[in-house]
């Protein structure tokens, strides 16, 4: 990776040059160290699910062609695709339990269940989820040793798994959340590191779930610890957030957002954050040491999430308010502990968003409070004013090195050419705090997606909430085909997934469930599969007979681009609705029949 420290994303380029000085390690000097990355590994072609190994498999053939229980290169593929699945579709549906669990300590609330087409063919492929825990436990169990060795049975109950996580997992979090916490209206907020404060007690959150961080929110305006920041010297309190605890608080209440899932040490190597509050998934060792190099204060909260030698405050459901009083002091109390000569907050480096676009409020947005509909979404589809839709979610990694923002560029590309785009998770942080998301950026929209923008009132790019709320994209899918207009399924829709700089297993969970879902869905970087052709050609070929969606892996972010719009233009011309509607004059007779209709 070549490193220059000019290029958009100031804020990440001039604090890494910072630590680069100050001999301070990050994530990026830890990929470089990695390099190159097992080979074996990289295709997902070794294996220790048992003792017999590890085994590798030769891609080459000219080594070992299969493990030592026999298990060959697209079996061995296929269970670790099936594992990561069931851990990502784990982490979502964990999430999901135990915001349940909080729900059922204050009141009583229900799911919406949604009915379609698409539940026939899953009934006919046998991959209707049963019960999220149950999927992962059959997960787990189908990928050990001497159980299911047939890829096409392995990629199958990844579907089911998956859809498990998205219409079930994932979205009773979500839905439980909006429940809680409020669904998400827009609102206008700031993103990147110059939303800290020099001073300030500055206090981030960071992980997934909100129960937390809400209560970090409240803490952080009582009285008696504001007057107690005063009194340390400080003006008062900002908390802000880093990766979809960011989104979280972000789309409910306007808190700023620090920075996404790479940008959680550098955070810390601002000098400036008092303490830094995590609880579950997404949360690297390293920002232990970083905090170690500041004054900052690291503290976990979840009993699920423990990082050794770091402070631990557990928050339970009943406790919340009251820990989170206790998090907001202890930052309070480390405000004065800052090394001045080691502040550097990015000047300037901040951007307005507005955000809040879940799938209700856009249906609002659209047709107003009396006739909330996916109609003028459909309508401007069908006419051709929107070529289509555009979900760009999920992750960034160490291996894109902040001189470049593929989902910025991405993004652009897809807006210019009137394609409407839904963001969530580190993706839509990029985007935010590249200053895509305000309703001004619909001039840098194509023409006709503009003036659609213009009528409605809307950004082209929408903020939809963190990697959790993908299911509200599945929602927003399942109510333009109810709309009508725009076929019977979920496949017939002119719509595409990407995901750029995936990272976790969630990501992979993500991508199963919209492919099993019917959509069409293309991850950067790497395959996880690449070195099991077969598997490989199943996911990107074969599921498309089967489901309707099927993935596509490509490196070249502005190849990404091209592949999601050729599929949706593909998918109205499957429509007919690439064609020119010809004008029907009728005569006197037809005329009449249609006033008797
Ligand atoms: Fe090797 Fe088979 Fe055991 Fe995997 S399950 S480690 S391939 S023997
Ligand atoms: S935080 S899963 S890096 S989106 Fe949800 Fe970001 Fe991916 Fe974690």
């Amino acid at each position: 990776m070549t490193r220059t420290y000019e290029g958009a994303d100031k804020a990440s380029l001039g604090l890494l040059k910072i630590v680069k000085e100050r001999g301070i390690e990050t994530l990026f000097d830890r990929y470089q160290a990695q390099q190159p990355q097992c080979g074996y590994g990289k295709l997902a072609l070794c294996c220790r699910h048992c003792n017999l190994g590890p085994c590798n498999v030769d891609p080459t053939g000219v080594g070992p062609k299969r493990g030592v229980c026999g298990a060959d290169a697209n079996t061995i593929a296929a269970r670790h695709f099936l594992r990561m699945v069931a851990a990502g579709a784990a982490a979502h549906s964990d999430h999901g339990r135990a915001v349940a669990e909080l729900l059922i300590a204050t009141a009583r609330g229900e799911a919406p269940g949604y009915k379609e087409t698409r539940q026939k063919l899953w009934e006919k492929l046998g991959i209707t989820p049963r019960a999220i825990d149950r999927e992962i436990t059959e997960a787990l169990h189908r990928t050990g040793m001497g159980a299911d060795q047939d890829y096409k049975n392995l990629i199958r109950h990844a579907s089911r798994t998956a859809l498990g996580d998205g219409w079930g997992g994932a979205m009773i979090a979500t839905e439980l959340q909006d429940i809680l916490f409020g669904t998400p209206k827009p609102i206008r907020g700031k993103a990147n590191l110059g939303v800290l404060k020099e001073d300030e007690v500055n206090i981030l959150v960071h992980g997934h779930e909100p129960q937390i961080s809400e209560m970090v929110v409240i803490a952080s305006q009582d009285p008696a610890l504001l007057k107690s920041a005063e009194s340390v010297g400080a003006k008062g309190i900002t908390i802000a957030g880093i990766c979809c605890t960011a989104n979280e608080l972000l789309m409910r209440h306007g808190i700023p957002m620090a920075g996404h899932m790479k940008m959680q040490e550098l955070a810390i190597a601002t000098g400036a954050v008092d303490a830094m509050v995590v609880d579950v998934q997404c949360i690297m060792q390293g920002v232990a040491e970083m905090a170690k190099c500041f004054h900052t204060k690291l503290i976990t909260t979840s009993a699920k999430a423990r990082i050794e030698g770091v402070e631990h405050l557990e928050i339970s459901d009943e406790t919340a308010l009251e820990k989170a009083k206790k998090i907001v002091w202890m930052a309070i109390e480390n405000y004065p502990k800052r090394d001045k000569n080691k502040i550097n907050i990015p000047k300037g480096e901040m951007a307005e968003i507005v955000v809040g676009f879940s799938h209700e409020t856009i249906k609002y947005m659209l047709g107003g409070k009396f006739r909330a509909s996916y109609r003028p979404l459909n309508d401007n589809i069908m006419n051709g004013r929107i070529r289509g839709v555009a979900g760009i979610v999920g992750c960034t990694s160490p291996a894109i090195w902040p001189d470049q923002q593929p989902y910025v560029q991405l993004v652009k590309e897809l807006i210019a050419n009137n394609v409407l785009v839904v963001q969530t998770g580190c993706a839509a942080a990029e985007c935010a705090r590249g200053g895509l998301m305000i309703p001004e950026y619909k001039d840098y929209a194509g023409e006709t997606l503009r003036e659609v923008c213009e009528a409605v009132g809307i950004p082209p790019v929408l903020h939809a909430g963190a990697c959790v709320d993908n299911s509200r994209i599945l929602i927003a899918c399942s109510e333009m085909v109810k709309e009508g207009g725009l076929g019977h399924d979920i496949s017939d829709l002119p719509v595409a997934g990407a995901c750029f700089e995936w990272m976790h297993e969630k990501a992979l969970a993500i991508g199963q469930y919209f492919v099993a879902s019917g959509v069409y869905t293309v991850f950067g970087i790497s395959s996880p599969v690449s070195g099991a052709p077969d598997v490989q050609k199943l996911l990107c070929e074969g599921l498309e007979h089967e489901l309707g969606g099927m993935w596509a892996f490509e490196p070249d972010i502005k190849k990404m681009g091209r592949l999601m719009m050729d599929h949706i233009e593909k998918k109205r011309e499957a429509l007919g609705i690439n064609k020119e509607r010809e004008r029907k004059l009728y005569d006197m007779e037809e005329r009449r029949k249609l006033e008797i209709i």
